[in-house]
């Protein structure tokens, strides 16, 4: 079994001689805020998990393995467990039942004892004698395979005897209570999506525990869930990659886990094709938002093992730089997470682990592990790498632009690209760009143009050779490098709407392959490092016609086989038909009748939606599969609305 189980927790022989008693009640009424963090919403939910957590713990030491939380109406809370109940024996110091102890004494808990670790908690961690405080009743029952005990507490105080019910054979621990409008007076409703969030997340940190959660509450919709992770922390990779909501870059999730002493750590890695990166890291069940040893251990022993991994597997040369953390973090899920005992939790907010031992811990397990998991698994390397590597040479591409964009010449004037036909206006209210495949089409549509506010920029056709081009070099090349000067935005952190130079940015490619291509290129390159650009509607694509009509001095153009039927009927059997293979074809004229003239012309104003679909297209093109890329070869042959646009 790869996941430590819920089960693997020896505890030492518990009765009611092991309480400990620290303090009194009277304190959490006045201040309720210093127990439980805010008597607002927060501090409502966070009654249900100091509760909860008693029951993990019993799940932790191997007793229990299912946990009921539920709704009812009147803001009533109820936990059960089927752990082994709380002891009801006589404590020798008190006199009085254990069970009642922790109820009415702060404190109070075989876990502050000192040993087993305090797994889970919440941020405070001090448990049932405080919800106990602050509800306007509570009831305990217990279930100890013979008999059925009950004591019921109002504000705190016990207003019966631990009393026995009744007999029964099974065991267990039910809580049920209902919060003190006094103490809460924002709200005492409880928010379901809230509490599963929290309970779904402690699921998935105590692999194979099952947790339901019922709401009963009349107009409340009956809703209920089952949370039970055999998967634990991988399974919680995978349920991030799913909100995530972009494509996994590989098969399975990497996992890796050890134990030491009293401690253990494990690490649930699993790349997407995004950009984002997302690790989250826990210590004894409890968040560690402010990181702390165990991630920075986490995210340098990743660092180091994918460098080394890449020379290694000559995915780079000795020669080379090595990958950034921000090239091997591009689209990383992690999920960390690290159990010990006496954590010490540091920060204004009490979320960063400090505990030295755990960064050693992590860090050997990840240098150890991975490396290993990687040689067994090199299909799933070359992903991590490939993808790596492309955000490495992105990230320089990024750099030489802006060097570019930065070295002036003369007169604080910005450098254009040679290449550049520029207008006459420096008004984006009126300017245009267009970007023009081809340099023949360049030329017709440089003479063609209405020089006062149209820019030209012809680029290569054949940018983008999807036989050969390796991922990572589509977009450190230079041929880009004409566009982002053009521009003048600048690019990703640096893009600044203020400084675009045309209103308008039309690509005008021709309807064939290579002309899909650089659509394609030049969309995913804007979604990517200018998606304001989109956004704010500044991209378009010129729609060339596909056939010109004509019978002695009369013409039309035609941008679709049917249209072009229509027009040979109109002009009658004579008609001559001339079919565009590419705007190379057309003169000067003719391309600004057709294309370029804004009395006549169609351009399509391109969507945030259809650069999306620009991107995956390309990351299809970039990847590993012939046959989906065969496809597209074959379908943007055929027409050229394969960009859905
Ligand atoms: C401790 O070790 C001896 C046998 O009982 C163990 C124990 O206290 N288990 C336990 C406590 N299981 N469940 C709880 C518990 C459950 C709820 C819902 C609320 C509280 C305060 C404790």
């Amino acid at each position: 079994m790869d996941n430590m189980d819920i089960n693997t927790r020896v505890t030492e022989s518990y009765d009611a001689s092991s309480i400990q008693v620290l303090e009194g009640l009277e304190a959490v009424r006045k201040r309720p805020g210093m127990y439980i963090g805010s008597t607002g919403e927060r501090g409502l939910h966070h009654l249900v998990y100091e509760i909860v957590d008693n029951s993990i713990d019993e799940a932790l030491a191997g007793y229990c393995d299912e946990i009921v939380v539920e709704l009812f109406d009147d803001d009533v809370v109820r936990v059960t467990d089927n752990g082994r109940g709380i002891p009801v024996g006589i404590s020798p110091k008190l006199g009085i039942p254990a069970v009642t102890v922790v109820f009415t004494k702060l404190h109070a808990g075989g876990k502050f004892g000192g040993s087993g670790y305090k797994v889970s908690g919440g941020l405070h961690g001090v448990g049932a004698a405080v919800v106990n405080a602050l509800s306007v009743w509570m009831e305990v029952e217990v279930r100890d395979g013979q008999n059925i005990y009950r004591q019921r507490f109002e504000r705190g105080n016990p207003v019966t005897e631990l009393e026995v019910i009744g007999k029964t054979d099974k065991r267990g621990t039910t809580v049920t209570y209902k919060a003190d409008p006094l103490i809460f007076t924002e709200t005492t409703q409880y928010d379901y999506d809230t509490l599963l969030n929290r309970l779904r997340e402690q699921a998935f940190l105590n692999a194979g525990l099952k947790i339901i959660l019922k709401d009963t509450r009349e107009g409340f919709g009956n809703r209920e869930d089952n949370l039970h992770f055999e998967g634990g922390i991988k399974s919680y990779a995978e349920f991030l990659l799913e909100k995530s909501r972009k494509e996994r870059l590989h098969d399975g999730v990497i996992y890796l886990s050890t134990s030491q002493d009293d401690s253990m750590a494990e690490v649930a890695l699993l790349y997407n094709t995004g950009y984002d990166t997302n690790i989250i890291s826990f210590a004894n069940n409890i968040r560690t938002t402010d990181g702390g040893t165990h991630e920075t251990a986490f995210k340098n022993a990743l660092y180091r093992t994918i460098n080394s991994y890449a020379k290694r597997f000559k995915y780079l040369k000795d020669s080379d730089p090595k990958l950034k953390g921000e090239d091997i973090s591009e689209g990383l899920i992690a999920v960390i997470s690290v159990k010990l005992k006496e954590a010490q939790f540091e920060g204004q907010t009490k979320t960063k682990l400090g505990n030295t031992s755990m960064g050693t811990l992590v860090n050997r397990l990840v240098s150890d592990q991975l490396m290993s998991y990687l040689e067994e698994n090199p299909s799933v390397a070359k992903a991590i790498l490939d993808k790596a590597i492309s955000a490495f040479n992105a990230r320089e591409a990024a750099q030489k632009a802006r060097e570019l964009q930065r070295s002036k010449n003369g007169l604080n004037k910005v450098r254009m690209p040679d290449k550049l036909a520029d207008c006459i206006s420096n008004d984006p209210n009126i300017t245009e760009l267009y970007i023009v495949e081809g340099d023949s089409a360049g030329g017709s549509a440089k003479n063609g143009r209405d020089r006062n506010y149209q820019a030209i920029l012809p680029l290569w056709g054949k940018m983008l050779n999807v036989e050969k081009a390796r991922p990572d070099k589509v977009f450190s090349n230079e041929k880009l490098a004409p566009v982002i000067m053009a521009l003048g935005t600048g690019i990703g952190e640096n893009f600044d709407i203020s400084k675009l130079r045309y209103g308008k940015v039309i690509i005008m490619a021709d309807a064939d392959v290579d002309g899909a291509h650089i659509r394609t290129l030049l969309l995913t390159f804007f979604f990517r490092y200018m998606p304001k650009l989109i956004e704010h509607g500044h991209v378009y694509l010129a729609q060339p016609p596909l056939y010109r009509v004509s019978r002695g001095k009369q013409h039309f153009y035609a941008f679709s086989d049917i249209e072009r039927d229509k027009y040979i009927q109109q002009l009658g059997g004579n008609a001559e038909v001339q079919r565009y293979k590419g705007l190379g074809e057309m003169d000067a004229e003719q391309l600004w009748e057709t294309t370029m003239d804004p009395e006549f012309r169609t351009i399509l104003k391109v969507t945030m939606k259809d650069a999306e679909e620009a991107d995956r297209v390309f990351t299809m093109l970039m990847g590993d599969e012939v046959e989906p890329r065969r496809q597209f070869i074959e379908e943007n042959a055929k027409n050229v609305s394969n960009l859905d646009i």
